[in-house]
């Protein structure tokens, strides 16, 4: 009797001390350090306020992403997307990682006795229902649906892969309770083969565990901290950035096939010389090792109309080069008659007998891209930025992809006449990297790091990995002009140099053609310990709004200060990364008061004054007004329902300022490009011939 009860005791223990075990190992492969987070009681920004010495002689530069294109049907491949109604339990705030101990993913998420709510996918969970408790969730939620897999997928030679577009942050899935795939990183793509793991013909169960917690070496930062309510102790993601912390699966889930050896991965380099463009691309082939029956590769271009421009067989099936004679260049909105010009390049991996293996159609925009310490060029002209800091964002849905969303978005961008946008502050939908190249609308493409404050080489190691993931992701569109590394991170702090040193350095030899900026927003240029590895400087003031609210009449010359001293300072061309003011919409004031439509108004035509006199100087190359549009902020006292320096309310109905920053974005694409004006950029007045 005495041994059987020691040998349960035994078994106790062990049991708890293997449970402890998976516990620490999971939480350290969801990469939160919760002791540190715990023991944070002011939030990450706070944490340490002396100067830290970090040694980042040990940090891994990422392995290269290999595959993750875009899914396509074409001869050879078939998408099936997964989005649609999907089901979701909210995890115990206090207890992140109950559902794994428990193993929910073993079993259909019903019979863990858990509240049920239906939800779609792609879209934020946070404010689909009208529960507090799931809108300020911290930690993890469990997704799940059933799906079928076609039986004729079931072929020696067809590869089966899930894909996801983006999960905000980290995420485990399972495919019929095994596990299938871990990412972190919201706003970026990744995925799994999942042959292996799939019934075909029959019905599968996908699970999800999704956690939204933030930490000093998550992209971005954040801290989750432990404050005592009314109801006991509570977790709270604190972080610094001012924008909601929405979570969920934010873009599609898509099943594709590809056949056994593949088109893994493409990469494009376009030129443009006077009438000749020229396109090198180089193939990475999937399952390359297997008896090499695929000998070369036929290579179409295709105009927009389905023309054949070009043709090519090439047996070196690595890389090649395309001439295009008389080629229509890629050209950004307003500086030709037609922008947005988009080839299709057909790839089609065949047998030595003619048979073909596999065909995958990417689309490309021809264009040269370079710069110096003046400006960027786009087929040798020099370019003007007109635009926008933007974010993913909108009611309901809240960062969750929509198409009707993004078609609203470009028409109001071509209507306002911007030809530019910063994907401020994290990588958009790949679907919105389409738009942007077909509408010639050009992308400062931003990483997720913001408000970075903590240069901890853990940070920095993910910080590397995020920019490669990125870089690879957009290498191909001919919208993206410019990789931002970050928006104001506190380079201030002395160990800032040597962080974004390495960061910089390390991006450079991956950019892919493109030049490297950020924003910064130190109070003096001197004082940023970053911007000195940038090709392009940028930076954010808010001058009449954090600076001398109120204050109209102290814009100006701030604004040519501080612009020519950071000029002075790195000799690179400058753009100002962001300025605005908070606007109600119907609020009017005359004269004019802050939050005024008026003050937004006249906020904007002063700095119209400050760019007109720094464009003269050549480097100066670009405004973006923060924001495009209103957008949901954390609760705070200085935020009435978000943040409210849209242009453009959450709903994409103009304000007052919408029509000035019309007159002066197409009258800047008349004065540069010689465009012709919209009919109704005026109202008609008076005819003073009368
Ligand atoms: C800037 C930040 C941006 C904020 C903006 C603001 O880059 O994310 O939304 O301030 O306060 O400093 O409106």
């Amino acid at each position: 009797m005495r041994v059987r009860r020691n040998s349960i005791k035994m078994r106790t223990i062990i049991c708890f001390a293997i449970t402890l075990i998976c516990v620490c190992i999971l939480d350290t492969i969801l990469s939160h350090n919760v002791e540190d987070e715990l023991s944070t009681t002011h939030g990450f920004a706070h944490k340490f306020n002396v100067e830290q010495i970090y040694c980042y002689d040990d940090v891994q530069l990422p392995k290269p992403t290999v595959g993750l294109l875009y899914p396509r049907a074409s001869e050879t491949r078939e998408v099936n997307s997964l989005d649609g109604v999907w089901e979701l339990v909210r995890g115990n705030a206090s207890d992140p990682l109950q559902g794994i101990r428990e193993k929910w993913f073993g079993r259909s998420l019903r019979s863990t006795g858990r509240e049920i709510i239906k939800v779609p996918v792609p879209a934020s969970y946070n404010d689909l229902t009208v529960d507090q408790e799931l809108r300020d969730h911290v930690g993890t939620v469990w997704y799940e649906r059933h799906f079928f897999v076609p039986s004729s997928w079931n072929m020696s030679g067809t590869r089966t892969w899930i894909r996801f577009g983006s999960i905000h942050y980290a995420c485990i899935a399972w495919i019929n309770g095994q596990r299938a795939v871990k990412h972190s990183f919201g706003h970026l793509p990744f995925e799994v083969e999942i042959g292996r793991l799939v019934k075909y013909g029959q019905e599968n169960r996908i699970s999800i565990m999704v956690d939204n917690r933030l930490s000093n070496s998550t992209i971005p930062q954040g801290a989750v901290v432990n404050e005592s309510s009314d109801n006991g102790s509570v977790a709270v993601q604190t972080f610094t950035f001012d924008f909601f912390n929405y979570a969920g699966i934010h873009r599609s889930v898509q099943l594709y096939t590809t056949p056994a050896k593949y088109i893994k991965d493409i990469e494009l380099k376009t030129q443009v010389n006077k009438q000749m463009g020229r396109i090198d691309y180089r193939l990475w082939i999937g399952n390359e090792q297997e008896q090499d029956v695929s000998k070369y590769i036929n290579v179409k271009l295709l105009d927009r109309d389905r023309n054949v421009v070009t043709h090519q067989l090439n047996r070196n099936y690595h890389n090649g080069t395309l001439l295009i004679p008389n080629v229509k260049p890629w050209w950004p909105y307003l500086m030709h008659p037609e922008p947005g010009y988009m080839y299709t390049l057909e790839f089609q991996l065949m047998a030595e007998n003619g048979l073909l293996l596999d065909s995958y159609q990417l689309p490309v925009g021809i264009r040269s891209l370079n710069w110096d310490n003046d400006s960027i060029y786009i087929n040798g002209q020099p370019i003007y930025l007109r635009g926008f800091g933007k974010h993913e964002d909108s009611d309901i849905r809240g960062k969750g992809l929509d198409n009707a969303l993004l078609t609203r978005d470009f028409s109001l961008l071509k209507w306002v006449g911007a030809n530019a946008y910063r994907t401020s502050h994290y990588p958009y939908s790949e679907e919105s990297m389409e738009f942007a190249d077909e509408h010639g609308i050009m992308i400062i493409d931003e990483c997720a790091s913001v408000n970075t404050d903590l240069f901890q080489p853990e940070l920095l190691q993910n910080h590397m990995s995020y920019l490669e993931q990125l870089i690879h992701r957009d290498r191909n569109h001919a919208s993206v002009i410019a990789w931002s590394i970050a928006n104001e991170p506190r380079t201030q702090k002395p160990e800032a140099k040597d962080y974004f040193g390495k960061l910089a350095n390390y991006t450079r030899s991956i950019a892919q053609g493109r030049p490297l900026t950020a924003a910064s927003n130190v109070n003096k240029p001197i004082k940023c310990m970053m911007s000195a590895f940038l090709d392009i400087i940028g930076f954010n003031r808010y001058n009449s709004w954090y600076h001398n609210p109120g204050r109209t009449d102290m814009i100006i010359n701030p604004m040519l200060e501080e612009a020519l001293s950071w000029r002075q300072l790195h000799q690179k061309p400058v753009i100002v990364f962001e300025y605005g003011a908070d606007t109600l919409e119907g609020y009017h004031s005359l004269p004019t008061f802050i939050w005024s439509e008026e003050y937004q108004t006249t906020m904007l035509s002063k700095h119209f004054q400050a760019f007109d006199k720094l464009r003269k100087l050549k480097w100066f190359i670009g405004e973006f007004v923060w924001n495009f549009a209103d957008f949901k902020t954390e609760q705070t006292y200085t935020r009435v329902g978000g943040n409210k320096k849209g242009v453009f309310t959450r709903n994409r109905q103009p304000k007052y300022s919408a029509y000035l920053l019309r007159q002066r974005y197409h009258m800047l694409a008349y004065k540069l490009n010689n465009a012709s004006l919209p009919t109704d950029l005026f109202n008609y007045i008076i005819d003073f011939g009368l």
